[in-house]
């Protein structure tokens, strides 16, 4: 038997399925070698029926990084959520205006570190914050207190930056966290800003001050993905000094964000994030999640 034979009769069995053949209507020829068929006739064995190919496994590409460092909006997902989107100005202030502002903010602002809870664990968060807001604000299992003496300078700003996002029709936002990255070792991990004291579609503004930094995001997975994001898309947004991001429509709900460690030289930046907080839903934890479910946001209490 030739070596090609041997292996279609090794390989027949599960190679591809091929479309049943036509009763031949001459007996086969006395050279092909016989096999039996279902129907039990005689069936010629070609080397077309009997290739073998390569079992296919289903080639699936990790979709390459987009960057976002043009001004302009960015549509970045449509989803039964809604639409994902960003708006970069990456000159919303001048250079000299925003070195004034950064080195008054950086000696004048109440910054402390913020002790955080994961998985049971308390860890000393990798940056330095501030909160300034009438209500309290809860993330990752801990309490910023509430603060309503605004410095001036952030009070000046939160007027610019609310007309710049356009926030419920010439309304501020209400509250502003701050945040302190003192070296290229302060960083932020993935999160949403989806805390249910934050409503849902949350309006955030983030205006960046100082060295810059690469602000990351990646789409959360689907459920049958069981939260592996390999394949998840990705887009980096560089912050620089200036800059302000705003993330709107169902950002927080589809979209994961973080401001990840950078092992070259990095100097400080400071990072204000102003949203509009409200009281706790009645009965819930404070910080939990607020979570897309299909239809409308829901409150997931496993946060
Ligand atoms: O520093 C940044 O640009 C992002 C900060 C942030 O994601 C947060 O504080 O929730």
């Amino acid at each position: 038997m030739s070596d090609k034979r041997q292996r279609a009769r090794v390989q027949g069995s599960w190679a591809k399925q091929l479309p049943k053949q036509p009763r031949p209507a001459v007996p086969p020829s006395q050279n092909a070698t016989p096999a039996v068929a279902s129907w039990g006739i005689h069936q010629q064995i070609t080397s077309a029926n009997f290739e073998f190919h390569q079992p296919i496994k289903p080639v699936r590409d990790v979709p390459p990084e987009k960057v976002i460092d043009q001004a302009g909006d960015y549509e970045i997902s449509h989803e039964p959520s809604g639409v994902s989107r960003l708006r970069l100005v990456p000159s919303f202030l001048p250079a000299d205006k925003a070195d004034w502002i950064f080195s008054k903010l950086l000696a004048e602002l109440p910054w402390s570190q913020k002790t955080n809870v994961r998985q049971g664990e308390a860890y000393a968060e990798p940056r330095l914050t501030c909160w300034f807001g009438e209500l309290p604000y809860t993330y990752a299992r801990s309490t910023m207190a509430a603060n309503t003496k605004w410095h001036p300078l952030l009070l000046n700003l939160r007027r610019a930056v609310s007309e710049a996002s356009g926030v419920g029709g010439g309304e501020r936002f209400n509250s502003l966290l701050c945040n302190l990255y003192r070296d290229g070792h302060d960083s932020i991990g993935w999160h949403s800003d989806d805390e249910a004291s934050l409503g849902p579609q949350p309006v955030i503004a983030s205006l960046s001050l100082g060295d810059s930094r690469v602000f990351s995001l990646r789409k959360k997975p689907r459920p049958e993905e069981n939260g592996d994001y390999t394949y998840a898309e990705r887009i980096k947004v560089p912050l620089g000094h200036g800059a302000l991001l705003l993330m709107e429509g169902a950002t927080q709900d589809d979209w994961q964000h973080q401001v990840a460690k950078e092992y070259h030289d990095r100097g400080p930046r400071i990072n204000l994030t102003f949203r509009s907080i409200f009281p706790e839903p009645q009965g819930h934890r404070p910080g939990t999640k607020l979570r897309f479910t299909g239809r409308q946001a829901d409150v997931n209490l496993t946060n």
